[in-house]
């Protein structure tokens, strides 16, 4: 009960609107264990799917026999591609154009792919059913990265294509010419390969669903693990052949997303194919082996970057070349215009006058993927490349890496800005964040102590590394951004009862970040109801407006903009509501922030609380108003939002053991109009611990075999406390001037922003000897190793 101290409050009234440090309402039901997770769900008669999966990476399937399986007694069916052909459901379209079997026909094409299902009584019949059924396998040689796929040589990934090559496509951004240019006429120019390694999403709840197909209503109910359940539902609708009226994806609680729960998965469609010829609920939920190896990865970049200079560190160019690992599928999850995502924002928070870019995607025998783990498409990977460059060029100049990054700033006055590579950044003051951030960890002091230790020959390195990074979030314009061909808008329906509280329905999905708070927050602040009156509703496509889904933090600039204006609409109504209150014009009514009530304007002594215009609404509703108090709002951004964050990361580097210490970290971001900072420091926190996972543990790995060697979490390392230094976290305000209340989205800025600081800081503290790169995870063998080359190690 006793919840700490009381929040701060900032907004000028206590309804709980803009600014406040409402505590979350959803935390009540996560910490006394009351949420409902997919798993929870069960359902009278309700079956267990398991997937059997290939133990090879690449191989032809010459016989699957499920005749042992099938005779258990709580085996109720043994799946395969040819039962699914039966019903049209044999193969699904990926998010990117693809076509991926849901379970194979012919050819395994990465370690751990669908190859039959076993239906049972339940989960544990399904498991040792699912261990009897016998396939035989012909292995083939495998081929796991993009460098290798590219060899004329190489086995052919996807023989059910026309072309004989593993090459899926080719990108470009930016103008080559005037790059070349650039490069031509710089003093100087510097060049890095730089690899960002495949990582796992590694949410605490893994994929899962349950099925319920009803045969007199001929209604398919899915309970899913959706991080985009209306999208979600149209694609089932699309590839089932069911209308889409006759479909309902509910989106319970989701213990996670980081972008594994936007894609669709084979064992959601084995899960309902089964349903509907069974005639029962299915239940399908993934182990957490079968989660790290086979849901969509993330990054599996390979990249060299360049960047030109003159010699007093003006930047006149950055060409990068990119090879990028996309699995067994073309399955990434991005807006359908931007094969590479939003890597194009390559040129970060500089003010560069030519830039190009040219990727190359390939196909290999690994998991498909190629998500927004906790990014707005690419964008950490682009983040990552020019905050490396902006350094090595510091160091190749002998400059201060923090005064190069000032010199070269898109100036304050410069927005909006349109970038070399054609997007316009909404509004940014980059001076500001590096000022507050350099000194509140005392830069200068720090530079000396490094200095110091240098000189004294100390055991341990100091490193002090920046990145002054820009994200790109809120996607997006509809014209520009869609998901299997609709539009990424997004939506709000707000309906105030007569009692005076209100139900707002988002398209949005919560998956942790606390929406049930702060969508309740706007709609506080925008119409003069108190936080606790409101309920908002998420994850339900029966009742929620349709929209496109939480992921690249795209719920506040778009959802939430659409919350505000929904409100406002509801707003407007109100006010000719009470104009009927007060008997007065509508033209002299006057709503006020503060008291959230209305009144004539001049006469402030006679107010009408939305309570009341509630009640009138529907018991004294004006003769030429509809009765009732709702709108709702389909929201289409007409720009992208670009949040900004400077952040310190100071670490010690051991002379003898290559072991990196994270001493500091400071994080400042920038998200404009803030509505709930508490939540915001929450999702910081969480941010850049991931990030920290990403620059110091994480990577999935595999063997020349196609095998993962990195497939469950002993191997593949996850951070834990020990590893999580103690946070500070800042802030500016740098509204942005085309959204509704000024907000941009916050939650992946800290995982985007974080591993280049913690890399940089690595390279700074060897840079006196002249290292210019470690790749990631900086694990202590791996810096050893440099430190040794370098001739630091003791
Ligand atoms: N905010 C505020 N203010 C501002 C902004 C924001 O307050 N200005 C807040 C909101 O409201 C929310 C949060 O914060 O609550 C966040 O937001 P945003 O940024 O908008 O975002 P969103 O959309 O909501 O979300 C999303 C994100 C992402 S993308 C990810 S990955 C992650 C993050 O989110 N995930 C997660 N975070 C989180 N958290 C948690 N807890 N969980 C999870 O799962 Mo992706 O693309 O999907 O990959």
């Amino acid at each position: 009960e006793d919840g700490g101290p009381e929040p701060e409050k900032t907004c000028g009234h206590d309804r709980g609107g803009m600014g406040e440090d409402v505590r979350r309402k959803e935390d009540r039901r996560f910490v006394t264990g009351e949420g409902t997770y997919v798993d929870d769900i069960k359902k009278d008669g309700m079956l267990h799917c398991e997937i059997v999966r290939s133990p090879h990476g690449h191989a032809r399937v010459v016989d699957i026999d499920g005749s042992r399986a099938e005779s258990m007694d709580d085996v109720v069916a043994v799946i395969t591609a040819e039962d699914l052909a039966a019903h049209d459901l044999a193969t699904m379209p990926t998010l990117m154009d693809d076509t991926q079997e849901v379970l194979v026909r012919e050819k395994v094409k990465f370690q751990s792919q669908e190859v039959a299902a076993v239906i049972a009584t339940d989960r544990y019949a399904a498991k040792d059913g699912a261990e009897r059924v016998e396939v035989e396998y012909d292995t083939l040689d495998a081929v796991v990265d993009a460098a290798d796929a590219k060899a004329e040589d190489a086995p052919i990934v996807r023989e059910d294509l026309e072309e004989d090559t593993n090459h899926i496509f080719t990108w470009e951004a930016g103008d080559e010419e005037a790059t070349e240019q650039a490069f031509a006429d710089a003093d100087v120019t510097v060049e890095q390969d730089m690899y960002y390694q495949r990582l796992h999403p590694a949410p605490i709840e893994t994929c899962g669903c349950v099925a319920d197909w009803d045969e007199d209503d001929e209604q398919m109910t899915v309970h899913m693990t959706s991080q985009a359940p209306h999208a979600h539902r149209t694609l089932f609708s699309m590839v089932s052949g069911i209308p889409e009226h006759k479909v309902r994806i509910v989106s319970p609680d989701v213990g996670g997303g980081f972008g594994n729960k936007v894609p669709i998965y084979p064992g959601y469609v084995v899960a309902a194919a089964a349903s509907y010829v069974l005639e029962q609920p299915v239940k399908w939920v993934e182990e957490r082996s079968e989660n790290v190896q086979t849901t969509s990865f993330a990054r599996d970049y390979d990249m060299t970057g360049r960047i030109a200079a003159t010699e007093d560190g003006e930047i006149l160019g950055i060409d990068t070349e990119v090879l990028a690992n996309h699995g067994a599928y073309n399955a990434a999850a991005q807006p359908s215009k931007f094969p590479a995502g939003f890597f194009k924002i390559f040129t970060g928070s500089y003010d560069v006058p030519a830039a190009h870019a040219s990727l190359d995607a390939y196909y290999t025998n690994t998991a498909p993927g190629g998500i927004a783990y906790r990014c707005s498409f690419r964008v950490t990977e682009a983040v990552y490349l020019v905050e490396r460059l902006v350094k090595a060029l510091a160091q190749e100049l002998d400059a201060d890496p923090a005064e190069i990054r000032r010199q070269n700033f898109i100036p304050e006055d410069a927005f909006p800005y349109e970038s070399a590579t054609g997007w316009e950044y909404d509004s940014g003051n980059y001076e500001r964040a590096l000022d507050k951030a350099l000194e509140s960890v005392d830069y200068d002091g720090l530079r000396e102590e490094q200095a110091e230790r240098i000189e004294n020959d100390d055991d341990t390195l100091l490193g002090i590394g920046l990145s002054t990074f820009t994200e790109i979030v809120g996607a997006g314009p509809g014209k520009q951004c869609d998901i299997a061909g609709v539009e990424m808008f997004d939506s709000c329906e707000i309906r105030v009862h007569p009692t005076g509280t209100a139900t707002v329905r988002i398209g949005v999905q919560t998956q942790g970040q606390g929406h049930e708070t702060t969508f309740a927050q706007i709609v506080a602040e925008e119409l003069g109801l108190d936080v606790d009156s409101v309920e908002v509703e998420h994850g339900d496509t029966d009742t929620e407006p349709y929209g496109l889904g939480t992921y690249a933090s795209r719920s506040t600039p778009v959802g939430g903009a659409a919350t505000a204006v929904a409100a406002r609409k509801v707003r407007e109504k109100a006010k000719s509501v009470a104009a009927n209150e007060l008997e007065a014009d509508e033209e002299d009514v006057v709503w006020s922030r503060e008291s959230g009530a209305f009144s004539i304007e001049g006469a402030p002594e006679r107010t009408v609380t939305i309570e009341e215009v509630a009640a009138a609404s529907y018991m004294n509703s004006p003769a030429d108003e509809e009765p009732g108090l709702e709108a709702v709002d389909y929201y289409d951004p007409p720009n992208m939002t670009y949040p900004f964050g400077a952040y310190v990361c100071v670490v010690e580097v051991d002379r003898e053991t290559g072991e990196v210490d994270i001493r500091q970290f400071y994080a400042l971001d920038d998200c404009g109009n803030r509505i709930n900072p508490m939540i915001i420091e929450g999702q910081v926190h969480g941010g850049v611990a991931q990030g920290i996972g990403t620059a110091m543990l994480e990577h999935v790995t595999y063997d020349d075999d196609g095998n993962v060697t990195a497939g469950d979490f002993m191997n593949y390392l996850l951070p834990t406390a020990m590893e999580i230094p103690e946070m500070e976290t800042d802030y500016t305000v740098t509204p942005s001037p085309h959204h509704p209340i000024g907000a941009k989205g916050v939650g992946e800025s800290p995982t985007v922003g974080s591993p280049p600081a913690i890399v940089n800081a690595v390279v700074d503290a060897m840079a006196h000897a002249g290292v210019r790169h470690v790749d990631m995870p900086m694990t202590a063998d791996r810096v050893w190793e440099v430190l040794d080359d370098a001739g630091l190690s003791k």
